[in-house]
């Protein structure tokens, strides 16, 4: 196995023998040939010319697998390779329909369907000429690690390490993008031109007639898509259960049994509520399902409580004194240490974890969590660990309604910079230098964050300025989008040519793909100097690191420290 898609891959380089994650090196292999089926999937519908308005069920099963590849979403051997066969099923049926289609000299049933273009481009594809990705096949667990295994695929296929570094941060983009294609999906939101981006990019992949400089563009191409899909993604859940507000969020516990859920996902909590109402049993959020209670539409619940703990990475100690269910709806899961605690996980969506119960949706989207309820009701209720509230809700709408405070202590120097502190929290002792920071800001700062890494400074007293909290949280990760409506917006106010003219510094932190996406889209924006820790990608190779730094001013981290100094004096 190779991986170092992450921020704690092996030793800053990359996993050679087991994933500091906990990713097996089968599942390793097996992600790597589904990334492959998912490549030859792609070429095959740019080069047939086909219409992603017409894939329905291939775009959201493309979708489905690259979030299963994300980091921490999925251990689940078996659910790979059901998900391979799946895909080769598709990819075959994909590619037998465009032969067809080729053969004949009119538009025949299967152009109809697929909304082939032949007749308008004249594009004929044969199959001799498509790569392995898209003609490979296989069908037992041992055929898929061996193919895995051969040279061709996996990350070290490409033996130059600069287009290796650049088709792997466009992979990455991607299937942050389709985490967040995913979520929007799931609330009856998609936008086709999402699908199409995402075969041209993974085609672009395979194609070694591309430059490094087409790469490059296909780099900054991600970040547009990266723009779209939180949009997306915002519309979705803010169509659905309003705009976030002001919220204080109870930290502590009350005596009922509980389910604790964990990921990204609002329609599956939204279903966990529901079914919940009334139970007598009682729904907490954990790490990035925090942002849920800034939503309007959760507040009518009665039994949703609070959160419990901190980010991720924590929750080896939280779930065993949370003592009751947990339900993972995406990323990020850490292994079990006991079989007590595995016995009382739950997956669902695209996360899976070999030996816990998955939950599946029916046809119509629904799906069952009797099961967890019930084992709730025969569980402890949590002990607690933490008492008080934190405050949260400050996405775009919420910060446009105090747009008149916030530019007036702006203008009178009582806010000096804005700090974007958004992104991930992780293990490393090294991102301790976050706490510090946000702690040893000037009190005429402000932070403005989203996802998990602000579990660093979010139980901190930061005090507030003339009534504006000193952290805003807009929400989860993927509402960074937020952040950047209110960049923009500011730039409006002051009449500001460029974003980058702003008393804004961006200090984010990453872990896993969907901050790569962020990253991407931040750029698209034009956003300059950002600083990124608590260490580069190793996907990045120098080449490609020098380009993103003299292009876009990207930097590292120093110190807590000498960062505040040359941010403040900047
Ligand atoms: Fe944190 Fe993990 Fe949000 Fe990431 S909970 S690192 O998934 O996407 O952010
Ligand atoms: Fe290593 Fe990160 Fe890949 Fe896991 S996801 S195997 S920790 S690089």
């Amino acid at each position: 196995m190779f991986c170092y898609q992450c921020q704690e891959a092996n030793k800053g380089k990359g996993c050679s023998v087991k994933g500091v994650c906990g990713k097996s090196e089968e599942v390793a292999k097996l992600q790597d040939l589904l990334i492959y089926t998912l490549k030859g999937i792609s070429e095959i519908v740019v080069k047939g010319d086909l219409d992603a308005k017409e894939l329905g069920e291939v775009n959201h099963e493309v979708l489905r697998s690259l979030f299963m590849t994300i980091t921490n979403a999925n251990f689940d051997d078996d659910a790979f390779v059901q998900e391979i066969r799946k895909m080769l099923t598709l990819r075959n049926n994909l590619r037998d329909m465009v032969d067809a289609a080729n053969k004949k000299d009119s538009p025949n049933f299967f152009q109809k369907l697929l909304g082939l273009k032949k007749e308008q481009t004249g594009k004929k594809v044969s199959v001799s000429d498509l790569h392995d990705a898209a003609r490979f096949q296989v069908s037992s667990k041992a055929e898929m690690l061996k193919k895995a295994a051969s040279t061709g695929v996996g990350v070290l296929a490409t033996a130059n390490e600069d287009v290796r570094s650049l088709r792997e941060l466009i992979t990455y983009g991607v299937k942050g993008l389709a985490a967040y294609a995913e979520h929007a999906l799931n609330l009856g939101k998609e936008d086709v031109t999402l699908y199409a981006f995402i075969y041209e990019a993974l085609a672009a992949t395979l194609d070694d007639q591309l430059s490094a400089d087409e790469l490059v563009a296909l780099t900054l191409k991600t970040g547009q898509s990266g723009v779209t899909v939180m949009a997306l993604l915002d519309e979705a859940n803010t169509s659905k259960y309003g705009n976030p507000e002001i919220t204080e969020v109870n930290i502590g516990v009350r005596n009922n049994p509980a389910i604790l859920i964990s990921g990204h996902d609002l329609a599956d909590l939204e279903q966990l509520l529901e079914q919940t109402k009334g139970t007598g049993v009682d729904v907490y959020t954990h790490s990035e399902m925090l942002p849920a209670h800034y939503y309007p539409a959760f507040k009518k619940y009665d039994n949703f409580v609070g959160n419990y703990g901190n980010a991720w990475w924590k929750q080896l100690e939280e779930f065993e004194s949370f003592n009751g269910p947990i339900l993972f709806t995406t990323n990020c899961i850490v292994p079990p240490r006991s079989e007590e605690v595995k016995a009382r996980i739950f997956t669902t969506g695209s996360s899976g974890y070999p030996g816990c119960k998955h939950i599946k949706a029916d046809i119509n989207g629904k799906k069952d969590f009797s099961k967890i309820i019930e084992l709730a009701k025969r569980l402890k209720a949590p002990t607690g660990i933490e008492t008080g509230k934190i405050v949260g809700g400050f996405a775009h709408e919420q910060v446009f309604a105090l747009a008149d405070k916030v530019v007036d202590a702006v203008k009178s120097g009582a806010i000096k910079k804005f700090f974007v502190m958004a992104g991930c929290d992780g293990r490393m002792k090294s991102r301790g230098y976050y706490s510090e920071f946000a702690e040893k800001l000037p009190k005429d700062t402000v932070i403005l964050t989203a996802g998990c890494a602000k579990y660093k400074y979010n139980k901190l007293d930061l005090g507030d300025i003339g009534g504006i909290p000193r952290l805003l949280d807009a929400g989860q990760c993927n509402d960074s989008y937020s952040l950047a409506l209110i960049a923009l917006k500011l730039k409006e106010v002051f009449g500001l040519e460029d974003i980058n003219d702003l008393p804004i510094a961006y200090n984010i932190s990453w872990y896993e793909q969907k901050a790569v996406i962020v990253l991407l889209a931040l750029l698209h924006l034009g956003v300059k100097n950002i600083h990124l820790g608590p260490t580069l990608p190793a996907f990045l190779s120098p080449n490609v690191a020098k380009i993103l730094i003299e292009t876009f001013g990207i930097a590292g981290i120093g110190t807590a420290d000498d960062d505040i100094a040359l941010f403040m004096g900047a």
